[in-house]
């Protein structure tokens, strides 16, 4: 059984992303990308791109879940006008720009519905890809999700999908006892705001089974890799800095 080598939140920054797969062994482990690709950050296009370019080298060997800002974008290209001042404020400019800079014509495109239609057209297959991605990866005893899970009672943590995308101290908080026979990773909260601000590292709850991997990459923090052997159930992490913020600000 291959074990696992989990990122999270990446946030379009391909440069960190590219230094961190150097640690990914495909001969051994299952490379699962936890969500949230695009939006903010250095090239959200670029991102994705490799992403789903490892995704059909190795099928198997690669797992890629949704976050809430692939739902976001997603949301963008189909209603654009409704979407038009929340999207933005999402970090999604960055994301529309840096699709919009691959397409091969680019003249006449002077509203957000026209850079909609051009984006879908031109990256049918990137946005199909986007569309049908998965929303938990579970191996034995382990799930991989964006954000979390409904953690009440054993059998239903799966039925909310609207919490793996966007649930919060719902899910993390430590007054929340797990009551699933199930170990969770997950992004999509910086563990510096779980930490309050001490630290970018995994988190790990007292109960040990949540683990918080979104180590801020855009907001000058730490891409973190966490690398489980399945076998001996031991953790192992790796962290890229931020390359131009030594200093990790708190708001
Ligand atoms: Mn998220």
């Amino acid at each position: 059984m291959k074990d696992l080598f989990v990122i999270s939140d990446i946030h379009g920054q391909i440069s960190m992303l590219k230094e961190l797969l150097v640690h990914w062994d495909p001969k051994k482990e299952i490379l699962v990308i936890a969500g949230d690709m695009v939006d903010r950050g250095e090239d959200p296009y670029e991102t994705v791109n490799v992403i789903h370019h490892l995704k059909k080298l190795y099928p198997r060997n690669v797992i890629v879940l949704k976050g809430n800002h692939e739902e976001l974008f997603l949301r963008w290209l189909d209603s654009p006008v409704k979407n038009a001042n929340l999207y933005p404020r999402a970090g999604g400019v960055p994301t529309v720009d840096s699709f919009l800079k691959r397409l091969k014509k680019t003249k006449d495109i002077s509203s957000d519905e026209l850079m909609a239609k051009a984006i879908k057209k031109e990256f049918s297959r990137t946005i199909s890809f986007l569309r049908n991605l998965p929303l938990y990866f579970e191996r034995g005893k382990y799930v991989v999700v964006h954000a979390g899970v409904h953690l009440s009672d054993k059998e239903n943590w799966k039925d909310s999908q609207d919490d793996m995308l966007w649930i919060r101290d719902d899910f993390y908080g430590e007054n929340v006892p797990n009551n699933t026979d199930k170990i969770f990773i997950f992004g999509h909260t910086p563990t510096h705001d779980i930490y309050e601000g001490l630290s970018t590292d995994i988190w790990v709850s007292s109960c040990q089974t949540k683990i918080g991997i979104d180590g801020g990459a855009f907001y000058g923090g730490t891409l973190n890799g966490l690398k489980i052997d399945l076998k001996n159930r031991t953790y192992k992490s790796i962290q890229i800095k931020h390359p131009t913020l030594k200093e990790f600000k708190v708001d």
